[in-house]
């Protein structure tokens, strides 16, 4: 069958659901950033919105709420373009295409289906047995793409992990005794910091914070996004940190989570049980070894100075790997005379030879089949743990 071809109408508008959507990255988990508009049938925009925060309307209800002010009566007959399939049963909040029904709308236009089991496709029976017509999978890619966290957590209870590394010519993270201890620039920093901006938590190990004592807080031009703190998560064999670390000691103690004596695998599952979607990993080099070695990397900024240590800690240790990774979508920044590379990790299909000659432990030997592919999740539909109650948080 040929490739469903969307009409210029519906893609325009959907790319501007998908920019009002681009609002909420960082802002919605365990919910996924959603963006809707609604226009009438004389092709006016009557109303708008994106969703929030979980437990706030989702986003077809800000746009309707939008549309109520000022144009109610023209919401019969009208069309909501909405990036994510409206969900059609109650959760936190309720089924949005009970609220599309009762209003008279009469199209509905999504771009990715929800990957939620309860929702999957369910959007095409409810809606249309009430006369509405509904159209899937415009700009599907890119609608895809904006909800890949999202995607992943709900369907293996696992975050997407994003790698930040910021290294030196010869892979050092640290300079000689007695030099400042950046290596990468002040503006390539800045770049890094806002990585932050997309993550429920900033993942490092216990060296790094004994040896740096970073903040790793939201600020300067952070601020004003509305954005919540970031969890800032520790992971530690010994369980033995400094207590008087800024992570236990600043105004955002309470974000801070020790995880004792997990292996990464686990640590991510603890997190995913937490209704975390994306962890940011920012070093040092074990604890992105580890995340490298047990495949769990699905997004890598790597950034460069052009500066020679000669010695010092590096940027990736603990390994080997499976076989060489190369990156997907590989994308190179300058930043001044600093670099940026992007990409996303394209891991071997478990079960290939590649993953066999590993030398992997059973518990890194587990995770699912994964792709980084920016359009495809073949992740195994399996039943969320994620809903489960999860286990105090342990800080010392
Ligand atoms: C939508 N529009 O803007 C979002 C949706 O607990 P609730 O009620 O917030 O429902 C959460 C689920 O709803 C979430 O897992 C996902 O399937 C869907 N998110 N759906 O129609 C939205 N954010
Ligand atoms: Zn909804």
């Amino acid at each position: 069958m040929a490739a469903r071809i969307p009409s210029i109408p519906d893609a325009r508008w959907m790319g501007q659901a998908l920019d009002l959507a681009k609002r909420g990255v960082g802002l919605t988990s365990p919910n996924p950033p959603v963006g809707a508009i609604i226009v009438s049938a004389e092709g006016a925009v009557i109303g708008s919105g994106y969703h929030r925060k979980a437990g706030m309307p989702h986003a077809e209800i800000v746009a309707i709420d939008d549309a109520m002010q000022l144009n109610s009566r023209l919401l019969p007959g009208s069309t909501i373009y909405v990036t994510l399939e409206p969900c059609s049963t109650q959760g936190r909040t309720p089924a949005c295409t009970q609220t599309i029904k009762d209003v008279g709308i009469r199209r509905v236009v999504f771009g990715a289906a929800d990957p939620n089991p309860l929702h999957t496709n369910k959007s095409y029976a409810v809606l249309g047995a009430a006369g509405i017509q509904v159209t899937g999978g415009v700009l599907e890619e890119e609608c895809q793409d904006m909800i890949r966290p999202f995607t992943k957590w709900i369907m293996t209870g696992v975050p997407w992990v994003i790698a930040k590394v910021g290294q030196s010519l010869d892979g050092r993270i640290t300079r000689p005794p007695g030099e400042p201890s950046w290596i990468t620039s002040d503006s390539a920093r800045s770049h890094a910091r806002r990585l932050r901006l997309r993550a429920d938590a900033i993942l490092i190990g216990a060296e790094t914070l004994r040896k740096d004592n970073p903040r790793l807080t939201l600020r300067d031009a952070d601020v004003g996004t509305g954005k919540e703190q970031p969890w800032r998560v520790v992971l530690t064999r010994s369980g033995r940190l400094p207590a008087d670390a800024h992570m236990f000691t600043d105004e955002f103690k309470d974000r801070t989570i020790v995880l004792a004596n997990l292996s990464f695998p686990d640590a991510l599952r603890e997190l995913g049980r937490r209704g975390i979607c994306t962890v940011l990993v920012e070093g040092g080099g074990i604890v992105i070894g580890q995340a490298f070695q047990s495949q769990e990397v699905d997004e890598v900024h790597w950034y460069i100075a052009p500066r020679i240590c000669g010695s010092g800690r590096p940027s990736l240790v603990g390994l080997p790997l499976p076989c060489s990774i190369p990156l997907e979508h590989a994308k190179v920044l300058p930043i001044a005379d600093n670099v940026c590379i992007t990409g996303y990790p394209v891991w071997p299909e478990v079960g290939t030879d590649a993953v066999h000659a590993a030398s992997r432990t059973e518990e890194v030997a587990s995770p699912l089949p994964q792709s980084a592919s920016p359009s495809g999740y073949p992740f195994a539909g399996q039943t969320p743990s994620v809903f489960q109650s999860a286990p105090p948080i342990k800080v010392s």
